[in-house]
């Protein structure tokens, strides 16, 4: 309070105050500024580069205004603020959101046009300056804080809440390094780090907010004057954490939203001087380098868990720093404890915030003196916790050993939850001995292991998984002793959703503006909803051209950057087939490329009049392999094989192509995704929790191939059956089909057997290199059910490229498709959470109102 300006000063300050640009002219204006001033460039050394830098400089000044009001109005109006916790924050690039987002507001008519004239008003005013904006978009490099899905949604999940004035932070850690980037060397995939940071103008340092983060050391007992029990945490050493802030925009609204980041650095802040002086430069530095070790990388795995002690570190890292913030300012508004839950929702995007239960318990406990049982409701009031797999070797579990070391009163608090927890559930079901066992958060084994996701249930008041198929699947399997304990209603379903700005305004603006052109505007962008108005144009001869050539352009364009990055050239009117995304037994490229063997022994074996009547097909593969996951890796290996046989093959020519693109990341995907005509879904039913790229490709004007599983599954009810090419064994078959694999004989699927025989021959280099995922199916139980689903998948594809071949048709099936994607905006999703988890209101700026876009 001390820090505001007085009244009778604030009419000066109101009039510098910064806004969003009214005209071309002053963004023009402050672009030459930056370069001039903050970059210390002229006209004569502005590369593109330094136009980047200053375009986003640009946005960025106006970005923070919007978000300081933002967070002025929150603190005002004292109204409930949700906390997402993610260890994972996937954004991509930032400049392109910014322009969509930050208002020429004060010029908005009644129609939608201000927003297509803002966009054309920053692309005028940077080609007036001599730059090609799509150039200067793409100087910047990807924010890359996140493995996949899980880590994209929580950035879909940004948008969106921003663009509905919800209250909200994130919380993350701010790695030096993101996910590696990929290059492929001989066919194999090779990790280079990712460095990110060395120019990023959208975090602002906040060198005031910086938290002590106790690790190790021992814990006191002992009573106090009143004879009340006190534990005290003692000893071990202090991490300090340092607040980076990312400015969030709505769209269509002033709400800026605040995605804080913590990076760690040494307690003293420097290197011991004293140890320096002394002549012992080694370990002066060491104590430097080994706290700033916490926040250096993000783990590079998807759906898997490794159990290592620094991810241990990072997690309580981020969690005690995030839930200090939280703490102070919630004890800033001087209420009541008891009120807690009414102004704050935390929600756990998995397990991995896990320990943000156990801290919140402890702070109540220890720092702030409320008896366990009242600290335990609030606590318990306040969490929400979704889960995003049921794959066993993903779900958390750290030694009780490991634990203890680090973590000691941590670890007290855990013991003491599963206690009264065990007593609950001992009360309620006296005689199932059993059932202790297998509930207990501390499982019986050598050594001792907490249970993370049973915690997380446990101390949360709703659970939800991320698909209908997913959410039923966690309460008849994993979680079923849970929903017995606890009723159904503590689980729910919260269907993923994707941002519909990015994946479809930003990532294809020509089709955004077809459909614009048809359903009143660019309203769709925040009722995704209005595009069911599109349906009558599925027959319209003129729509469709304009549709097929906005279709056909992005192919080209992939085409280009195909040519550019593999020296490969394929032909844009082929059917574009696309698989991008973590490479995962799980999701089954292996079964992608057994298919295109299939298909080129198919074309191989046909005369040249039979070869005439075959649809021409590209298959395109993409995706990062996790640097350890040695049969990801081969899996890769083996796609490029392939392609360098295919692709000079004379006898296959344009008929059939097979790329794989380096380094898959989200601004590739905004170029991927618009450019297919069919994408692959396909891994074994009942794996794969939701998928959110099956909802981008659809939403492009993709067909889709995929298995029941999922959110294919809500896809296929919303488009219609028609509309989708499903195949394949069904969730509920898959655990018989594995008994039968084990126990029972295993008959190769015989196109399956063909395909292997070739690999074996050495057609794709040496069979020795790919024994082992042979060998996974043949001899090993075929865990995810390749063979079994392998003639399935072939005749389908067949089906598809029946279907291609009509092309009329085809075009009618995509728009139709698109037409009923409302469902999966990431905006219904988001509503969703607020209505049934975090019991949250929007919080609408007093100036709003006047865009014309509904809504
Ligand atoms: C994932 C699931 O595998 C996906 O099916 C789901 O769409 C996303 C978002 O809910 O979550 N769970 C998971 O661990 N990952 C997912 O993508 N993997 C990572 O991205 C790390």
């Amino acid at each position: 309070v001390e820090a505001s300006i007085p009244e009778p000063q604030r009419a000066a300050w109101k009039k510098f105050q910064a806004h969003g640009f009214k005209s071309k002219d002053e963004f023009e204006k402050e672009v030459v500024r930056h370069v001039e001033t903050t970059l210390a460039r002229s006209m004569f050394n502005c590369d593109e580069t330094a136009a980047y830098a200053a375009a986003s400089l640009a946005f960025r000044d106006r970005l923070i205004t919007q978000w300081n009001r933002t967070q002025q109005r929150q603190t005002f109006s004292d109204t409930k603020r949700v906390y997402y916790l993610s260890l994972e924050f996937l954004m991509g690039r930032a400049l392109d959101n910014a322009m969509l987002n930050v208002g020429l507001k004060n010029a908005r008519t009644s129609s939608s046009l201000p927003l297509i004239l803002k966009l054309t008003a920053s692309a005028e005013g940077l080609s007036e300056l001599g730059f090609r904006i799509e150039d200067i978009i793409e100087q910047e490099h990807d924010a890359a804080l996140g493995n996949g899905g899980l880590g994209r949604l929580a950035a879909c999940f940004l948008d969106s809440m921003a663009s509905l004035n919800i209250p909200a932070w994130g919380y993350g850690l701010r790695y030096r390094y993101g996910i590696f980037k990929q290059e492929i060397v001989d066919g194999y995939q090779v990790e280079v780090p990712d460095y990110w940071l060395d120019f990023n103008p959208w975090e602002f340092p906040r060198h005031d907010i910086v938290v002590d983060i106790q690790f190790y050391g021992h814990v006191r007992k002992y009573q106090d004057e009143a004879g009340k029990q006190v534990a005290l945490w003692e000893g071990g050493e202090i991490v300090k954490a340092v607040a980076y802030d990312v400015p969030i925009p709505g769209f269509d609204t002033q709400a800026t939203n605040n995605l804080r980041l913590w990076s760690s650095k040494a307690a003293s802040g420097e290197f011991d001087f004293q140890k320096f002086n002394s002549g012992d430069y080694e370990s002066s530095v060491a104590d430097q380098q080994r706290a700033e070790t916490i926040s250096a990388v993000l783990y590079p795995n998807d759906n898997l868990d490794r159990g290592k002690e620094l991810r241990l570190k990072q997690q309580y890292f981020w969690v005690a720093a995030s839930l200090y913030d939280i703490v102070r300012r919630f004890k800033k508004s001087k209420r009541a404890w008891s009120e807690f839950s009414d102004q704050v929702a935390i929600q756990l995007n998995d397990t991995h915030p896990t320990l943000a239960i156990v801290e919140l318990q402890r702070i109540l406990l220890d720092q702030e003196g409320l008896e366990w049982d009242e600290a335990w409701t609030i606590v318990s009031k306040t969490f929400g916790y979704t889960n995003h797999t049921v794959l066993p070797e993903a779900l958390e579990k750290w030694s009780v050993p490991l634990f203890q070391n680090l973590l000691p009163r941590h670890l007290q608090i855990i013991y003491e939850i599963n206690l009264y927890f065990l007593q609950l559930v001992e009360r309620k079901f006296p005689k199932e001995r059993d059932l202790l066992g297998r509930v207990s958060i501390i499982e019986e084994s050598q050594p001792k292991m907490v249970r993370m996701a049973y915690l997380a249930i446990v101390g949360s008041h709703k659970v939800n998984g991320v698909a209908e198929l997913h959410s039923d699947l966690i309460k008849t399997t994993i979680f079923k002793d849970f929903v017995k304990i606890f009723g159904p209603d503590k689980f729910t379903n919260v269907t993923n959703g994707i941002t519909p700005r990015r994946w479809l305004h930003q990532a294809n603006p020509r089709l955004s503006e077809l459909i614009a052109s048809k359903v009143g505007g660019l309203g769709f962008l925040k009722d995704l909803t209005l595009l069911n108005e599109l349906e009558k144009y599925a027959d319209d001869k003129e729509f469709k051209k304009e549709w097929a050539e906005i279709k056909y352009a992005n192919k080209v364009k992939l085409a280009k950057h195909i040519k550019t990055t593999t020296g490969v050239t394929v032909n844009p009117s082929a059917l574009f087939d696309i698989q991008v995304k973590r490479i995962h037994e799980y999701k089954r490229q292996q079964m992608n490329i057994f298919g295109v063997i299939h298909r080129y022994l198919t074309i191989k074996s046909m005369t040249a009049e039979e070869r005439k009547k075959l649809a021409p097909r590209v298959s395109i593969f993409g995706g990062k392999a996790a640097p350890g996951y040695w049969m990801a890796k081969t899996i890769i290996h083996l796609i490029n094989n392939v392609g360098s046989v295919v692709n000079k093959d004379k006898d296959v020519g344009d008929l059939l192509k097979v790329i794989f693109l380096e380094d898959y990341n989200v601004s590739k995907a905004e170029v991927i995704i618009p450019a297919s005509d069919i994408s692959e879904h396909i891994s074994t039913a009942g794996t794969e929790a939701s998928g959110t790229s099956n909802m981008k490709f659809v939403l492009n004007g993709g067909l889709i191939i995929g298995t029941c599983d999922g959110a294919n599954i809500e896809i296929t009810r919303e488009i219609g059956e028609n509309n989708i090419f499903l195949f394949g064994n069904l969730a509920e078959d898959v655990e018989d089909l594995r008994h039968a694999h084990n126990y029972g004989s295993h008959a190769m699927d015989p196109d399956l057997g063909k395909v292997f025989e070739e690999i074996k021959k050495g057609t794709f280099g040496d069979a020795g290199a790919f024994s082992a995922l042979v060998g996974a199916i043949e001899d090993h139980g075929d865990y995810y059910l390749v063979s079994d689903d392998f003639h399935s998948y072939i005749q389908t594809q067949a089906l598809v490229d029946e279907a291609y071949k009509d092309q009329d048709e085809w075009t009618s099936k995509t728009i139709t498709s698109v037409a009923r994607m409302g469902f999966f905006s990431s905006d219904r999703c988001i509503n969703e959470y607020a209505e049934s988890i975090w019991n949250v209101e929007p919080l609408v700026p007093e100036d709003e109102g006047t865009s014309g876009l509904g809504k």
